[in-house]
């Protein structure tokens, strides 16, 4: 192993070159199939995981229920004081764990800890939470009568995340759910292990320390088969699923099919629209993260931009300059900007992607191949993308699919409500930001004929979102909230109790039932 992957490894107490278990339900364990940890910059294998055996996974399961039992009556002040806790040892590691990121996931070094951030501030978040997860008293109709609607713990959560963002997605989910009084097993991607080992030795030893059961905060290696296995268990209360509109598609429907509870947080086709009296020199830049930060592989990424004619060769010349002086490397040197593919397999998605837009009399404008000279060529590294495509259909492939890659589709229009017919007519609505000085655009942006996405941006790039308000999309993106705003009320269970006080025992509507 590489010297600086055995620092960043045993910094965050991880056993490199040995094979490891990858699953964890108070004590850690895994006989299981053997995942490889593959640094995406260097094809080098980081570690081997054994993931959960049945035999594993039921018991975690299990043992996950057993947890949430005893964890359910621990007050929620005091699972705040749990979570502070965390925030603290979290925020200890923030750079290791950020490198981490950037040496298994693959994203450039500020970016690593940037999410590891989200997860301490959603920590913090949720330690507010803990003391202000208020039910509400309604007026009665009945004499001597009250209505409470209360909060109480849901019961066994279960996360399944995605290898984009491979620890502040789970964060967002277990800082509501610990607040919240339940018990969480995660179940991350197979090829980010490393990120969800560091975390869950990190979390575990908080628990410890407190007397809590581990598996209040259990870990799940595995691929497909675990991942169906958790979808499908009755002990499972909640799935919240991270990734594609496919495999989000099966698991909203298996989770259904047995009355459990989903929150889907599926892709993003995110557009960037710049009106004439945009301040360009924000926006210019602000595209250029969109979709070059993290190598276009947030669900967040710009992947369209909509150009007012007047200003959109200016704007265009000025991106590409942008892309033109990118500097790609490896994503834990200060100097890079942008870092590899996640997987190899991406660079073929990234490769059909630019052929259908060359098959179809696209103008690529810049990009468009892989970085095929050493050391490049050892990661899965591409160049970002600016086209033109000639098809202006909103429902042709090119306009209407997610590319996980960093591939900008660009158009130009006339008229801001052409724009936001085209930033609405994806089947996805995830992210979106309208460039504009004028308050009438703004008011038609954010309204009722506005964008159709979860997050509607002004002036601000579509990526990047801060975790106090909510966080997701419309249509196929899942409907799904996670982070801030009113999510955490998807992880309790509401009742709605009427209590009479009275001598009396009174029917609701008036009802008269003699006896
Ligand atoms: C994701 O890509 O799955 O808003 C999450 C953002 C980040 C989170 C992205 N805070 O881009």
């Amino acid at each position: 192993l590489s010297s600086r992957a055995s620092t960043i490894l045993s910094a965050l107490d991880i056993l490199s070159s040995k094979e490891q278990p990858g699953v964890y339900d108070g004590e850690w364990k895994g006989t299981g199939e053997i995942f490889e940890s593959i640094c995406p910059t260097t094809g080098e294998v980081l570690a081997r995981i054994h993931s959960a055996e049945p035999q594993e996974l039921h018991e975690a399961l299990d043992k996950t229920r057993e947890a949430f039992i005893s964890f359910r009556t621990v007050p929620a002040p005091q699972r705040g004081e749990i979570l502070r806790q965390i925030r603290e040892a979290l925020a200890a590691k923030v750079f290791h764990l950020g490198a981490l990121v950037s040496l298994e996931m693959g994203k450039i070094r500020t970016e690593g800890v940037g999410e590891v951030q989200e997860f301490v501030d959603i920590c913090d978040y949720a330690v507010g939470l803990s003391r202000m997860m208020n039910g509400r008293v309604v007026a009665s109709e009945r004499p001597g009568h009250s209505i409470l609607e209360v909060p109480n713990p849901l019961g066994v959560v279960a996360v399944l995340s995605a290898f984009n963002f491979p620890i502040a997605v789970y964060g967002w989910n277990l800082a509501l759910s610990l607040a919240a009084g339940n018990a969480t097993l995660w179940k991350p991607s197979p090829s980010t292990p490393l990120c969800s080992i560091a975390i869950t030795k990190i979390i575990s030893r908080v628990l410890e320390r407190n007397g809590i059961p581990g598996a209040v905060a259990g870990l799940m290696t595995g691929g497909k088969d675990v991942g169906a296995a958790v979808v499908e268990s009755q002990n499972v209360d909640l799935v919240s699923f991270t990734g594609s509109e496919a495999v989000g598609r099966v698991v909203g429907k298996r989770v259904q099919t047995r009355f459990g509870k989903v929150l889907l947080e599926l892709g993003g086709n995110n557009a960037s629209i710049i009106m004439p009296d945009a301040d360009l020199s924000l926006a210019v830049p602000a595209v250029f993260f969109g979709a070059v930060g993290t190598a276009g592989q947030r669900c967040t990424s710009t992947r369209r931009l909509y150009l007012h004619r007047t200003i959109a060769p200016d704007f265009l010349s000025r991106l590409q300059k942008l892309y033109a002086s990118v500097r790609a490397g490896d994503p834990l040197e200060d100097s890079t900007l942008l870092g590899p593919l996640h997987t190899q397999a991406a660079i073929s998605i990234y490769s059909d992607a630019i052929k259908h837009l060359q098959d179809t009399d696209a103008e690529i404008l810049i990009g468009g191949k892989r970085y095929d000279d050493a050391p490049l060529k050892n990661g899965n590294f591409v160049q970002p993308t600016i086209a033109i495509p000639k098809i202006l259909d909103p429902k042709n492939q090119i306009w209407s699919t997610e590319t996980f890659a960093p591939i900008l589709n660009a158009a130009v229009f006339d008229d801001i409500d052409q724009a936001i017919e085209w930033n609405n007519a994806v089947p996805q609505g995830l992210s979106s930001s309208l460039w504009t000085r004028d308050l009438k655009n703004v008011g038609k942006w954010i309204g009722p004929a506005g964008s159709d996405a979860g997050i509607v941006n002004v002036n601000v790039g579509t990526s990047g979102a801060e975790i106090g308000a909510a966080f997701g999309g419309n249509k196929s993106t899942g409907w799904g909230r996670e982070s801030g705003g009113d999510a955490w009320k998807q992880y309790v269970r509401w009742s709605a109790c009427t209590i009479n006080f009275s001598d009396k025992a009174p029917l609701a509507q008036g009802v008269n039932f003699p006896t």
